[in-house]
Order: C-alpha cells, then sequence, then structure tokens
C-alpha cells in the first residue's frame, strides 16, 4: 500500500513540473516592431517568475517609450535640418542682394548727373526724368521741359513705358491726374510727332489705349491716362487742357 502511494506521488510531481514547463513554453513569445530604417528590436517574454499580464504591461509600457524616443529623434533631425536649410536660403538671399546692390551701383555709377528736379533710374541711367505736378497746357508743358534743355517725355519702347509707368502710380495717386506725353499731331492731323521731331510710325511701337487715338483735329496732344484707369496713351483732352506733365533730358557728364 505505501509503495503504491509513493509511486503515485511520483507521478503527480513529474507531471506538475512537465505541465509547468509547457505553460511557460506556450507563453513565451517575442515581437519585433520596426520603425524606419533604425528599427528598435523589443522582445517579449511571458511566464517564469513574473505573471504574464504584469509583464505584458510592462512590454508594452515599454514598446511605447521606446516608440516615443525615436519619434522624438525623427522630429529633433527634421528641426535641424529644416534650420540649416533656412540657414542656406538666407545666404542664398544675401549673396543675391549683394549682386543686385553690385549691378545697380555697376549701372548707376556713371559720373552723370541730372538737373535740379529731375531724377535718374537705373533702368535707363542715361536719362533723367521730372514728374511735374503743377499743372499746364500741353503748349506751356512743352516750353518748361524746353527751359531744362529737354523735351516732354517720350517712351519710345516698352522698357521706358514700363519704367515711367511704374513711377506714374506713385508720383500722381489722384485717379484724375493724367500727365502730357511729347506726342502731337498738331502740325499735320493723323501723323503723330514725338517732341524731338521723330514720328511715331518710325518709332515702331506705340502703346495707345483701345480706340484712340481719337480721330478728330480738337484732339492732337497725348497724355498718359491714369494707371487707375488704363496704362496706356489717350489723345481725349483738348491741348489747351491743363494737366500735369513728365520732362525728360539727357544726364550730363559729371565734370
Ligand atoms: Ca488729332
Amino acid at each position: 500500500m505505501m509503495l503504491k502511494v509513493a509511486a503515485l506521488l511520483v507521478i503527480l510531481l513529474v507531471t506538475l513540473q512537465e505541465a509547468d514547463r509547457v505553460l511557460a513554453m506556450g507563453l513565451r513569445f517575442s515581437l519585433e516592431e520596426k520603425c524606419g530604417n533604425d528599427p528598435p528590436i523589443i522582445n517579449m517574454n511571458i511566464g517564469g517568475e513574473e505573471t504574464g499580464t504584469v509583464q505584458l504591461a510592462k512590454q508594452i509600457q515599454d514598446m511605447f517609450e521606446a516608440n516615443q524616443a525615436v519619434v522624438i529623434l525623427k522630429l529633433e533631425q527634421q528641426v535641424k535640418e529644416l534650420a540649416e536649410g533656412q540657414k542656406d536660403l538666407q545666404i542664398q538671399v544675401k549673396n543675391l542682394t549683394a549682386d543686385l546692390c553690385r549691378t545697380k551701383m555697376d549701372c548707376c555709377n556713371k559720373n552723370l548727373t541730372c538737373p535740379s528736379g529731375y531724377e535718374r533710374f537705373c533702368e535707363k541711367p542715361d536719362m533723367c526724368y521730372k514728374f511735374a505736378t503743377d499743372e499746364k497746357n500741353y503748349a506751356d508743358a512743352k516750353s518748361a521741359c524746353q527751359a531744362a534743355g529737354g523735351h516732354l517725355v517720350m517712351p519710345k519702347d516698352q522698357p521706358t513705358n514700363d519704367l515711367l509707368l511704374n513711377q506714374i502710380m506713385a508720383r500722381y495717386p489722384d485717379p484724375l491726374s493724367w500727365p502730357w506725353i511729347g506726342l502731337t499731331d498738331e502740325a499735320e492731323e493723323g501723323t503723330w510727332v514725338w517732341d524731338d521731331g521723330a514720328t511715331l510710325t518710325g518709332t515702331g511701337w506705340s502703346n495707345w489705349k483701345e480706340g484712340f487715338p481719337r480721330d478728330s483735329t480738337l484732339y492732337n496732344c497725348a497724355f498718359w491716362a491714369h494707371p487707375y484707369n488704363s496704362k496706356a496713351w489717350n489723345n481725349g483732352f483738348y491741348c489747351s487742357s491743363e494737366c500735369p506733365y513728365i520732362c525728360e533730358v539727357k544726364a550730363a557728364a559729371v565734370n
């Protein structure tokens, strides 16, 4: 009888040990998490001395913290790269600004000068312009420009036209302030002549507003319709009308 009980106890003990080994193997596993090019490898072991639930929670917490650290590292790297990119852009802007300044200085430093009240622009450095705001009829405006040795302005090409238009916006803010230019057909109806005697057809370029010039002996003098209204030439006023005007004169060499 005693022998049978001892045998049963041995069998029970072996069975319990085997069951514990199988349970431990069944609960053990590993989890690998990949993140970008440098994946953290996270191993999870369940079984053995700790209970599965507690260790699982711990492993999940570890994984969460590991991922947080990776994300923070990546964000810090991106911030660093953006800061470096911004620095490069600032250097490029500085270099371009320096180049532009050098170009403008080369362009403008030609030892040229303008009469009092006239201005010179780098886009057309050999000419001086006066944006007169007092209002005169066409003949008097023409005389005022000639007094300084020049003419009413003659925008004979697109670049000159664009340069002056940019200035007109600032110099004549009143939308009804439309300056005379040096172009008229007073001498012969329909034959438009610049203030220096050259014909408009000879220039090969014009900037009349659509529908202009008006073919009439009543309208013989050209002015610049204000950019708020039009960016083009117009002849819809009598030459006796009083308007502001723009003069031009060649820049003179400094003695
Ligand atoms: Ca006319």
